[in-house]
């Protein structure tokens, strides 16, 4: 069998996707999610002017030799779009080989683990009331745990709070990118943040009880020292995790986190490679990985993170927003459901017009996510129908302080 094409789809139906879709001389494809939000064309170009040239005539079996090839053949490694790209490339030759198999990928992963993946949900809200409504709806819906972010007194507009408050039975309508060609402005104050969030968990916990499992974004924006206070001031109300405490470039700063809080750390899904893992793994500095297939290379190395992860009993906590496509989502659902040390998984369901684009064969039941038993990831994309959503220019928001300095995403 060998590779004839890889072409590269891009549309927008609610948001930004860019798809490969390679196809084998026998007629059969294989999809792979390289969306790289607010810089989709960049991966667009790679695959389609660096990456598709390269693939004509491979054997699309080879998965981890087509990956080691695009990997280290390029000389250049690591960065997001080089490695959405590859992504791309990994999950596509699984989807396929899963096809050719007649098997669902996790099946050729080491088979299901679990019944199903429990997920969390996102509530936000502007207010407590609003917060309280976000959370009950997100129950009904089946969520069994929710990541609750809210707006602080004195910021104007905080990243992940919904500027609407969701109508009843309406599904979470806040998107993390918003269309245009300059991207919003938001501002910020760490200091207010630091004394405002205690409050909301407790009030969160007095209205809820003790046990629905309650996550938190830090969204990289505090320093370690204001990381651990976070942590610490956030122990009484036993939070299932926090994320992204600090810009985790510097792997090492969460030494000092670590020190002084129990509240389990998640942290990741900026991250490109094992390697920017390496010491928040093996010296057990975080809880939870929080890569997401598309922006870590594919299957393949989220497979091969899991199992280091697993030797310090870290689990895995996917990064699951709605840029993640349902192509990305359904590869991450495949490792999470056979690794043994699976964690949670993020859900924000993609909208009915992404649906309109994308068949995916996951199912929801009682808060608990499954990708299905399709043959190889279980998604395929209508083309006609991506044909009619032209790409839009969109941007995630950025965020200054009050005398003006730019601050940390
Ligand atoms: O900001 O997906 O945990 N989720 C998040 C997301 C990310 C966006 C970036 O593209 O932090 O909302
Ligand atoms: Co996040």
């Amino acid at each position: 069998m060998k590779i004839i094409s890889a072409t590269v789809i891009v549309t927008s139906p609610s948001r930004n996707f860019v798809t490969l879709k390679i196809t084998t001389d026998d007629g059969v494809t294989g999809l792979g999610d390289a969306t790289l939000n607010g810089r989709e064309l960049a991966v667009a170009a790679y695959l389609s002017e660096h990456v598709a040239p390269l693939l004509t005539g491979r054997d699309p079996h080879r998965i981890e030799d087509t990956w080691q090839f695009l990997y280290r053949g390029g000389y250049w490694r690591r960065g997001p779009v080089t490695m959405a790209a590859i992504a791309a490339v990994d999950m596509a030759l699984w989807d396929i080989k899963g096809k050719v198999a007649n098997l669902p990928v996790y099946q050729l992963l080491g088979g299901a683990s679990r019944n199903g993946l429990q997920t969390y949900g996102h509530a936000s809200g502007r207010d407590l009331p609003e917060l309280f409504d976000s959370i009950r709806q997100h129950r009904e819906l089946g969520f069994t745990a929710v990541r609750i972010q809210t707006a602080i007194p004195g910021v104007r507009a905080v990243y992940g709070v919904a500027a609407q408050p969701q109508a009843s039975g309406e599904r979470y309508d806040y998107e993390p990118a918003g269309r245009g060609a300059y991207p919003v402005e938001e501002d910020w104050d760490t200091r207010a943040y630091l004394r405002h969030l205690p409050t909301v968990f407790e009030a969160v916990r007095n209205e809820f009880g003790p046990e629905l499992p309650l996550l938190h974004d830090g969204h990289h924006r505090m320093t370690p020292i204001q990381a651990a206070k976070l942590g610490k001031s956030l122990e009484p109300y036993d939070l299932f995790w926090l994320e992204d405490c600090t810009p985790a470039e510097n792997q090492d700063s969460l030494r000092l986190v670590r020190q002084h809080t129990t509240t389990p750390l998640a942290i990741g899904e900026v991250f490109n490679t094992v390697w920017d893992f390496q010491t928040l793994i093996r010296e057990q500095l975080i809880d939870y990985v929080r890569a997401a297939s598309t922006h870590f290379g594919g299957i393949s190395p989220l497979k091969k993170v899991m199992d280091f992860a697993a030797q310090h009993q870290i689990k895995s906590g996917f990064h699951g927003p709605t840029d993640v496509s349902p192509v990305g989502l359904a590869a991450q659902l495949h490792v999470g459901l056979a690794i043994h040390n699976f964690g949670i998984q993020e859900y924000m369901e993609h909208s009915a017009k992404t649906n309109t684009v994308f068949a995916q064969s996951l199912t929801f039941v009682d808060g608990l996510l499954h990708p299905g038993e399709q043959p190889g990831l279980g998604v395929e994309i209508d083309e006609v129908a991506a044909a009619t959503f032209p790409y839009q220019p969109a941007y995630l928001p950025y965020n200054r302080l009050n005398d003006g300095t730019m601050h940390d995403w």
